[in-house]
């Protein structure tokens, strides 16, 4: 990757975060933790990866996004809006009464391929999206991301021996690794590892990267879409609240909400991470 479009990853990576927050921040209300240790993967798919048009959200052949940890709505819209899906001074409804920006991602707004919430679901709906694509001849890959907590659920490992069993491999599911779930560590309620032996056990392709780098995920994308008979799964390795000090690594920030002190400090550094990427 070239430094110029790393650097503007990068930027966008940073810009995400600051937006989610902002909007969780007017709201009151929302989840930041798992929200900034998929930042990245967000900059990569939107920015670069995905074959979609802001101006035509529903075009036929478009590439499909299934956030499975739909509770992480604050970085989907953010991303979405800064790409011009709708009006970023929309984000300012986030959580409101009569807003469809509700505080898990929906289908109606412009841009979200499904609804998500109820933990265990997405990669289901994501091999059947896939599976269509693939027997009308769509020619678009089809792309899931789960929580590390989330895949603790049963019906994610049928999803998985069917999309390996069926080699759906247009389909590409990222498992953000951020090692925390709701209330602790995984390694301290119910640790899912080995996730890439238990995936390759599945018929998956496997492939780990840091997922705060953007240049990794993007390589990784690109190696997943020339898989001929399997699907794939990136494992990223995160840190929950990645970007702002005081959120990362605690599972304090995964629905909890800074002090005001906090607040300003996290906007600090992310307005200095914005500028120190700024030509
Ligand atoms: C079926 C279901 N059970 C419980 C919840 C409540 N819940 C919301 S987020 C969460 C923790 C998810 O952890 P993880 O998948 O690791 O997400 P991340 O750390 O990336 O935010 C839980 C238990 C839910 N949304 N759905």
């Amino acid at each position: 990757m070239l430094t110029e479009e790393k650097r503007k990853l990068e930027l966008e990576a940073a810009n995400i975060r600051k937006t989610a927050l902002e909007t969780i921040h007017t709201a009151g209300s929302g989840h930041i933790g798992g929200s900034f240790s998929m930042a990245e993967i967000m900059a990569v798919l939107y920015f670069k990866a995905m074959n979609i048009d802001p101006k035509d959200p529903e075009k036929a052949d478009r590439d499909r996004l299934v956030l499975s940890k739909g509770h992480c709505s604050p970085v989907m819209y953010a991303t979405l809006a800064r790409r011009g899906f709708f009006p970023i001074d929309h984000l300012k409804t986030f959580r409101k009464i009569d807003s469809d920006l509700s505080g898990h991602v929906e289908i109606h707004v412009p841009g979200v391929d499904m609804s998500g919430g109820s933990l265990g679901q997405g990669l289901s709906v994501a091999v059947g999206m896939a599976m269509y694509a693939k027997s009308n001849n769509v020619g678009n890959y089809v792309y899931a991301i789960m929580g590390d907590g989330e895949i603790q659920e049963g019906q994610i490992w049928e999803a998985a021996m069917s999309a390996g069993f069926f080699k759906v491999n247009n389909l590409i599911a990222f498992v953000d690794n951020n090692k925390i779930q709701l209330d602790g560590r995984l390694s301290e309620i119910m640790d899912p590892n080995p996730i890439d032996e238990k995936f390759r056990a599945f018929n998956w392709n496997v492939i780990s990267v840091n997922g705060q780098d953007v240049e990794e995920i993007a390589d990784a994308i690109d190696e997943a879409r020339k898989s001929q008979d399997k699907p794939t799964m990136i494992l990223a390795h995160t840190t929950k609240g990645a970007g702002v000090s005081v959120f990362e690594d605690t599972p304090r920030f995964h629905g909890g909400q800074p002090t005001p002190e906090e607040y300003e400090l996290a906007i600090k550094e992310l307005n200095d991470r914005i500028a120190s990427l700024e030509v």
